[in-house]
C-alpha cells in the first residue's frame, strides 16, 4: 500500500489552504512536543515548576514549554483569530474582530502528571470558526467546531484527526517530522467489557454512577452478566485511543468534590475536541445525559463530567439517570 503523507491527506479532503496550513502546524507543535517528551530527562525537565495554571494546578516545565510551541507553530498563520490554551487564563486574540478565522482550544500537554514515570502523554485541539454574528467572541459549541484532534506520546506518537464525518490516525514517521496515514477509518465497537474511570473517587460518587460501576464489577455473576475489566491511565488521551482502537467506556462524573467547578475535565479542548472525534467513529459522548457537543460554552476553563466510548455503555448510563 502506497503511504499517504499527513499534507497529501489534507489536500485531498480540505480544498481550503488555510485550514490545511493551521493543521499542519498544529501537526508540526505536536511532533515537536514529541520531541520534548522523550528528551525531557535528559534536558532537565521532568518535575514541576512553581507556577500554577488558571486552574489552580500546578505547572510542569513541559506543559510550559510545549504551550510555548503549540502557540509559535500556530500564531503565524493569517488563518488564526485566537488561541484558548489549558495554560492561559484569557483568551489570546491575535487577529480581533475577524469573522471567518479560525480558534483554536488547546491542552499542549494533557496527562502531565505522568510524565515523571514515563507513562503516555497526548495533546489535545479543536478548531472553531469565528461565526459572523459572534465576532469578538471565541466560545462556540463542540457541534460548531470544524475540526479536532489528538496527538498521543506513547510507545509511538499518533496524530489522530476527525472533520466530524470520519477519524483518521497518522503515526510519527521513523524521521520523526512527518505523519503518514496508520490508521485509516477508526470506529468504536458498538459494544463493550472495559471500562476507565478513577476508582478512588467512589466515595465522591452519586447512586447512578455507583450503581453502574458496582453491576460491572459484579461481572458474570451480576445483572450484566459477563466480566468486565478496567483500565485507568490518569491520561485521558490514551484512554480515548484504547477505546477508538477496542472500545470501552470512560467516565469522569461530576462528583461531591468537583461538583462545584462542574467536574474535572474542560469543556473547550478536552472534552469537546473528544467528544468530536468518538462520535465520528460512531460512539457516544455526554455529560451522563446530555450530548457534549450541545453545550453552550459560557467561559474558556469550563468544566464539565465526561461519560464517553462505546454507544450501548454510554446510552445504558444515560436511561439510568433519566430514570
Ligand atoms: P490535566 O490536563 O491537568 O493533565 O488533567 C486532565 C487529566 C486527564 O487526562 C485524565 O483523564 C484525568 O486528568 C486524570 O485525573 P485523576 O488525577 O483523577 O486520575
Ligand atoms: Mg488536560
Amino acid at each position: 500500500m502506497k503511504e499517504e503523507s499527513l499534507q497529501a491527506y489534507l489536500a485531498r479532503e480540505v480544498g481550503d489552504a488555510t485550514l490545511e496550513d493551521l493543521i499542519d502546524r498544529i501537526a508540526s507543535a505536536c511532533w515537536k512536543i514529541s520531541n520534548l517528551v522523550r528528551g525531557a530527562a535528559l534536558s532537565g525537565n521532568l518535575g514541576t515548576t512553581a507556577e500554577v495554571n488558571p486552574q489552580g494546578e500546578a505547572q510542569k516545565p513541559l506543559d510550559l514549554l510545549a504551550d510555548t510551541v503549540f502557540s509559535q507553530s500556530c500564531r503565524d498563520s493569517s488563518a488564526l483569530a485566537a488561541l484558548i490554551s489549558e495554560e492561559i487564563e484569557t483568551v489570546t486574540w491575535l487577529r480581533e474582530g475577524t469573522a471567518g478565522r479560525y480558534v483554536v482550544s488547546y491542552d499542549p500537554l494533557d496527562g502531565s502528571s505522568n510524565l515523571d514515570v514515563d507513562l503516555s502523554v497526548g495533546s489535545v485541539f479543536a478548531i472553531s470558526r469565528i461565526a459572523p454574528a459572534g465576532v469578538g467572541t471565541a466560545l462556540v459549541p463542540g457541534r460548531d467546531l470544524v475540526c479536532s484532534g489528538y496527538a498521543l506520546y506513547g510507545p509511538s506518537t499518533i496524530f489522530v484527526l476527525t472533520f466530524g464525518n470520519r477519524v483518521d490516525g497518522f503515526s510519527l514517521s521513523n524521521d520523526g517530522d512527518s505523519f503518514v496515514l496508520s490508521h485509516p477509518n477508526m470506529s468504536i465497537p458498538v459494544e463493550t467489557q472495559e471500562f476507565a474511570i478513577n476508582v478512588s473517587r467512589l466515595r465522591f460518587w452519586d447512586e447512578t454512577v455507583r450503581t453502574y460501576i458496582a453491576d460491572c464489577i459484579e461481572g458474570a455473576e451480576g445483572v450484566r452478566g459477563k466480566p468486565f475489566n478496567m483500565r485507568w491511565t490518569a491520561s485521558m488521551v490514551a484512554d480515548v485511543h484504547r477505546i477508538l482502537v477496542r472500545g470501552g467506556i470512560f467516565l469522569y462524573p461530576k462528583d461531591s468534590e468537583n461538583a462545584a467547578e462542574g467536574g474535572k475535565l474542560r469543556l473547550l479542548y478536552e472534552a469537546n475536541p473528544m467528544a468530536m472525534i468518538v462520535e465520528a467513529a460512531g460512539g457516544l459522548a455526554t455529560d451522563g445525559q446530555r450530548p457534549l457537543l450541545d453545550i453552550v460554552p459560557q467561559s474558556p476553563h469550563q468544566r464539565t463530567a465526561v461519560v464517553l466510548g462505546s454507544r450501548s455503555e454510554v446510552e445504558r448510563l444515560a436511561k439510568a439517570y433519566a430514570s
